[in-house]
């Protein structure tokens, strides 16, 4: 006999089987079931974000990897061991739970998975399992990414996602992948920010000609490195040339996850930044550039079981187009401007152009000031809570990130963690945000 608690499914083991079984049940559960009447409203979901090679360190049969250490390189520095996450992931899921938060938002890396074509390995996949019980253990719902943008060092040289045949083999790792860690995953995206190239574009048009000729340098060294004519990354691709493999890969493995074992919500996750016309003659262009941005995908979304959200800024649109942050206006460490109501624009924008229910799958802010981070998430909260308020269909916020982190080409120095990480010892030390956020996460409902 248990406790009462026990019981009454309340402990933090009981909260996250009945997440999985609340996942798995009308409403959020599959696109085919999701017109018929939920049962029990499921448990707002409170959780931390990361990425596989944001995080584990030694990736190094990835294309990232390959590209951060050929010369030339955009890279800052490279991720080198990262936060050693590979091998520390038990304090870390720990401490999240610590913290007061009831989901854990984490990628597989395919590299791992499928080092080379066809080759898939066991230790990287029981690696993987450990990873999903120990967030059950701790009473985290497991959301996992199956891509968070690297890929095999393999699939790159072959082409990546601009080969037509890409959507099979990203399919193939999704189900040999779900398979093994199925029966154990609560939530699950095929894509993170599946559109980030239409987004990095506006990013690195910042960057001018030599950005643009330092990347065909990385790109040529890393085809060399491999000893191919070529080498595909996403971060990198115009949007045109892999897109439409992207949105059938992300269908192809949506219907591959399905198959189970396992059932539980599967969606792909956008960048979304609140898009706005800083006068009224510039309304039509924004508009246009809100739907190009996010359109395709929003579709691709529609057949998902929920659409997940993630913004950290808005972008400005004159009648010429973007225009920088106003004159004055707070940024923050990633160049960007400060703007936690952006949330609430594009989460109201997702529930309405997708009609599905919304999770926030990343928010967050680059800050060395974490009282800057404290106020950054209550504001964006204030609009979460107005979302709901309107009856807006959202089920959690996962912020970005649990850990500072491996920022991509930037390194290192950008910090969007709740929890500060040593680069020396891996020491890991939460900041006053993080018990901010994970004491909001204990209340419930925000
Ligand atoms: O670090 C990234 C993450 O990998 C994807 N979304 C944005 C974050 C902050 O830039």
């Amino acid at each position: 006999m248990g406790s009462s608690d026990e019981k009454a499914g309340l402990t933090r083991r009981g909260a996250v089987g009945s997440l999985a079984a609340l996942a798995a049940a009308p409403g959020l559960a599959t696109a085919g079931t999701a017109h018929r009447p939920r049962k029990a409203p499921a448990p707002f979901l409170w959780g931390t974000a990361t990425a596989a090679h944001q995080i584990e360190g030694g990736n190094v049969h990835s294309d990232f990897w390959l590209a951060e250490n050929v010369k030339p390189t955009v890279f800052a520095e490279p991720s080198a061991d990262a936060c050693d996450s590979y091998h520390r992931y038990g304090e870390d899921i720990a401490l999240a739970a610590r913290l007061g938060f009831n989901c854990h938002r984490f990628g597989i890396e395919w590299a791992r998975i499928e080092p080379e074509p066809g080759m898939f390995s066991m230790a990287a996949l029981d690696h993987y399992k450990r990873v999903i019980e120990a967030c059950h253990a701790h009473g985290l719902a497991p959301m996992v990414t199956y891509s968070h943008w690297t890929v095999p060092r393999w699939f790159a040289a072959r082409g990546g996602f601009t080969q037509a045949d890409s959507p099979d083999l990203f399919a193939r790792f999704a189900e040999r992948a779900t398979k093994h860690l199925g029966d154990g995953i609560s939530y699950a995206s095929t894509f993170n920010e599946a559109n980030i190239q239409r987004i990095a574009a506006i990013l690195f048009a910042g960057g001018g000609d030599q950005l643009r000729q330092a990347l065909t340098g990385m790109i040529g060294a890393c085809a060399k490195a491999s000893g191919s004519d070529r080498f595909s990354m996403v971060l990198f691709e115009p949007a045109e040339r892999v897109e439409p493999q992207m949105v059938k890969a992300h269908h192809q493995a949506m219907a591959a996850i399905k198959a189970g074992p396992g059932s539980f919500p599967v969606g792909v996750t956008i960048s979304m930044q609140a898009v706005e016309a800083v006068v009224p003659a510039a309304q039509a262009r924004a508009e246009a550039l809100r739907g190009a941005l996010y359109g395709p995908w929003l579709d691709a979304a529609k057949g998902a079981d929920f659409v997940g959200v993630q913004t950290y800024t808005r972008l400005r649109v004159g009648p010429d187009g973007i225009v920088p942050a106003p004159q004055g206006a707070e940024m923050t460490e990633a160049g960007y401007e400060f703007r936690p109501e952006a949330l609430e624009d594009t989460i109201r924008y997702a529930a309405k152009v997708t009609g599905r229910p919304v999770i926030v799958t990343e928010n967050g802010i680059a800050t060395n000031n974490d009282a800057r981070r404290i106020a950054y998430i209550d504001q964006a909260l204030a609009g979460v809570k107005r979302c709901l308020a309107d009856g807006i269909d959202l089920r959690g916020y996962v912020h970005w990130s649990l850990l500072d982190n491996f920022e991509w080409i930037s390194g290192y120095k950008q910090k969007f963690g709740l929890v500060a990480v040593d680069r020396t010892t891996f020491r890991r030390s939460p900041k006053p945000s993080a018990v901010h956020l994970g004491q909001i996460a204990r209340k419930g409902r925000p």
